[in-house]
């Protein structure tokens, strides 16, 4: 069935494009080769190319993401003992990088030394406060395994690698208060500053049972209130991970200060709920109250039913404002999905830091892969014109390495009159419906999409796809990442990932798909960016042979791809791990 790859063409890398590297006495980009003399790809073990990793170890959560005096930090949950989340007591490791895509470790930022911590340095966030020194806030497991928040300063502001931080005396500055229940305090967001010069911040507590975003106050970062309100009051008691930040207006692609204020000025409240899930809500925020209004109210206050920032495996996200780019950029954690870790000796990547910015209406975050990427992009295969995929069939993307790559395509559709009728009893239940359906379900619309990461006798394959459906005389568009053919080895969590796009595909009749490959773990843009889905998958295959890339359409009618680039990426340098 699979048709000739004549279509598309290679051509030789192009120069890299992009910010240079600012601190080459630490980094270089890795110019091995990606395969070895017999052409396959070197086996990674799993690690990816690009991805943030620590050279070893356990991984989670993203802390106190910060740009400073022309320096990136990047914190994130580390267990330097090995590779489990193990009994929680979790240092903050910490790299450096000029351009977010290349990272040297410069040795943790904080380790559980003290009584206020002594159980673990839980998640948190940075600050820069006015004269240039960064501050982090953090929640302390202390001694009595109490959940409690500090504070830690950079001792040498000057220092351009931020390599010790100290804690205070005066810690926890924020002890457990009375009415918090079931040792649920924790996670500060970076701290903001209102109009009236106070810092404020917020933190999810489970308040008489009620999951809450407590809001303190304090003028000298060291002596903090809490406000009797909070800024939200959820449905379910546990919460995590906090993000509150303002955006430029709806459309415009910039990042704004996490304390810029002003009457057109609309903040994203972003909550991790219990289920491992981020969501967030767009609404006002006023600074004088610390309120809150959403802008979709009949949602409700469980953050379950807001908008769900990735459909795939992605949790405990965090921003931050990238002054040197005027841009928000979000981190997030992607975990292991197969209860591994500890055989490899590493656990935990962190998703492609991504710009975030808010979309034309007002409601919904675009995701996009930081423009840095590109200094990776190296061989280039891609369409001359725009060619068909016939029902049923196939296209090779030949020419590249794919087991690392960026993939970018657009598909159009002549024939929506072939769209199946959906069930309405799927309608809110997309995750369900892909289960259901599977890449390998023929149907109507669909559905066709990128095959990756797959062995040569397509036994093995991670399937990223759309189909449509009618329904109620218009038509809605299902966005899948289905995983149930993704490894041959048995004991792997290999789930389908849906949701359904926020289209009109009548009237676009094209769908744009983007899709990062990196070894174990595929990243798909939907519609510009606008449906995202991150996914593991472990490919037995990948240890000794190399990985195919396909175009498909397994609908009725053929479907023309109008636009297909695919770039080879080249492996960053990433805290001195490699090939292990
Ligand atoms: N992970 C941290 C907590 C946070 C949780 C501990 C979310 O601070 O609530 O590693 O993954």
């Amino acid at each position: 069935m699979a048709k000739t790859n004549s279509s598309f063409v290679s051509s030789p890398s192009s120069p890299p494009i992009g910010k240079p590297t600012t601190i080459a006495f630490v980094f270089s980009l890795s110019s091995s080769p990606l395969r070895t003399m017999d052409g396959l790809e070197h086996p990674r073990n799993g690690r990816t190319a690009y991805h943030f990793q620590p050279a070893k170890f356990w991984q989670n959560d993203p802390n106190g993401p910060l740009y400073h005096n022309g320096m990136y930090h990047f914190f994130y949950q580390y267990n330097p003992h090995g590779a489990t989340w193990g009994d929680g007591t979790l240092s903050w490791g910490h790299s450096v990088s000029g351009d977010l895509v290349n990272w040297a470790d410069v040795g943790n930022a904080l380790d559980p030394t003290s009584p206020f911590d002594a159980n673990g340095c839980w998640s948190g966030s940075a600050t820069v406060l006015p004269g240039g020194r960064p501050a982090i806030l953090y929640t302390g497991i202390d001694a009595n395994r109490v959940q409690v928040q500090n504070v830690a300063f950079a001792k040498n502001p000057a220092d351009p690698l931020l390599r010790e931080w100290e804690k205070p005396d005066c810690n926890p500055v924020m002890p457990m208060p009375a009415d918090v229940t079931g040792n649920n305090f924790r996670d500060p967001t970076e701290a903001w500053r209102g109009r009236d010069g106070l810092w404020r911040v917020g933190i999810v507590a489970e308040v008489g049972g009620v999951g809450s975003l407590l809001v303190y106050r304090s003028a000298d970062f060291l002596r903090w209130e809490r406000n009797a309100a909070p800024l939200h009051a959820s449905d379910v008691p546990v919460l995590e991970c906090p993000d509150l930040f303002p955006m430029a207006p709806p459309g415009v692609a910039e990042g704004l200060d996490v304390s810029a204020s002003g009457a057109g000025v609309l903040h994203v409240l972003k909550l991790t709920d219990f289920a491992k899930e981020d969501h967030y809500m767009v609404g006002r925020y006023d600074d004088e109250a610390d309120t809150f209004v959403p802008a979709e109210p009949e949602r409700g206050g469980d953050p379950g039913n807001w908008r769900r920032l990735d459909h795939g495996h992605l949790y405990a996200s965090k921003s931050f404002y990238d002054g040197r780019n005027k841009r928000r950029v979000l981190w997030a954690w992607v975990d292991e999905n197969d209860g591994g870790g500890v055989a490899r000796g590493w656990a935990g990547i962190q998703a492609f830091p991504r710009a975030i910015w808010l979309d034309a209406d007002g409601k919904r975050l675009v995701q996009w892969p930081i423009e840095e990427i590109e200094t990776l992009r190296r061989k280039r295969v891609g369409l001359q014109w725009a060619t068909e995929v016939e029902a049923g069939g196939r296209k090779e993307i030949a020419g590249i390495v794919s087991s690392q790559a960026d993939v970018e395509a657009v598909f159009e559709i002549p024939n929506l009159e072939e769209a199946e009728t959906l069930d309405p009893k799927w309608l809110q239940d997309p995750k369900g419906l892909s289960a259901e359906m599977g890449a390998s379900g023929h149907g109507g619309v669909g559905p066709f999409g990128l095959l990756v990461l797959a062995s040569g006798d397509l036994e093995e394959h991670t399937a990223v796809f759309f189909r449509v459906f009618k329904h109620d005389g218009k038509y809605k568009v299902l966005m899948c990442t289905d995983l149930t053919r993704s490894s041959r080895k048995e004991g792997i969590n290999k789930p389908s990932y849906g949701a359904f796009l926020d289209v009109d595909v009548e009237k676009d009749r094209s769908i744009s798909l983007r899709t990062l490959i990196d070894h174990t773990v595929v990243e798909s843009f939907g519609d510009g960016g606008r449906t995202c889905m991150t996914a593991r998958v472990y490919p037995e295959h990948a240890a000794t042979g190399s990985s195919r890339l396909y175009a498909f359409n397994y609908g009725a009618g053929a479907v023309k791809v109008s636009k297909l680039e695919a770039w080879e990426l080249a492996t960053a340098a990433v805290n001195g791990g490699g090939a292990m």
